[in-house]
């Protein structure tokens, strides 16, 4: 099993938590990122397998796919134990609704934060117009956890159990967090809900890599007090 991701790919790092939790060994080689030119050089690799040139990209014999959530998709058909989804037809459903929302709906103004891991350049105007969007995304993240700490109370999991739905949305919390985002001390069912996943050592480890990696590559983020 072989795996293409970055450093700081938050769908490349979904699928390295499912490799963990599922105990699936697997080597990887990290393409080249920088924080001023992104994904490039694109890998060879990467582009042979997908028509987007996106990591990640998961190979394992002779078979070669690429994004995350069919990626994640396959593993849980080869490789069905720990159950990274729901037995029941309605809840693994609603588990791939989740999975969805946390890459594409929650997501959405977390990317508007971005910016901010790389150098400022020269265009300061340029700059300020990136926060006050940031500041202006700030209200809709702030509303999308306000919807997952009600869904988290009184239950561990977002979807009855641990599943990937937990996986997809954590890594947009820890994005949103490491982007100077807000903080989680408002939401103590959210608050509560990342403490025990970042214990798991699935996600201790990629969260101290994904650490490593700002350390090295990106420009420093005041985070936000909780
Ligand atoms: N929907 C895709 C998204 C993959 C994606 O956005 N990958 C980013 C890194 S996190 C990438 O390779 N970006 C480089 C590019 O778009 O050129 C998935 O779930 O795998």
């Amino acid at each position: 099993m072989h795996l293409y991701s970055g450093l700081l790919s938050l769908f490349g790092r979904k699928v390295e938590i499912a490799l963990r939790e599922k105990g699936v060994p697997y080597t990887c080689t990290m393409v080249p990122f920088s924080q001023t030119a992104g994904y490039a050089p694109k890998h060879e690799a990467v582009l042979a397998a997908n028509p987007k040139g996106q990591v990640p990209v998961l190979v394992d014999g002779d078979l070669t796919i690429y994004d995350s959530t069919v990626i994640l998709e396959y593993l849980e058909d080869a490789y069905p134990e720990p159950r990274l989804y729901p037995r029941d037809a309605k809840r693994r459903a609603m588990c791939r609704l989740a999975e969805l929302e946390a890459g594409e709906v929650l997501l959405a103004p977390v990317r508007r934060l971005m910016f901010r891991t790389e150098p400022p350049g020269p265009d300061t105007a340029g700059r300020e117009q990136q926060e006050r969007d940031a500041a202006a995304a700030e209200p809709l993240i702030i509303a999308s956890h306000d919807k997952l700490d009600q869904r988290l109370r009184g239950v561990e999991y977002l979807c009855g159990e641990f599943s990937v739905a937990d996986i997809a949305t954590f890594l947009t919390v820890l994005y949103t967090i490491r982007n100077g985002g807000p903080g989680l001390g408002r939401h103590d069912h959210l608050r509560l809900w990342y403490e025990l996943l970042a214990a798991r050592p699935a996600f201790s480890g990629i969260i101290t890599e994904i650490a490593e990696a700002d350390r090295a590559l990106s420009h420093p983020v005041e985070r936000k007090p909780d």
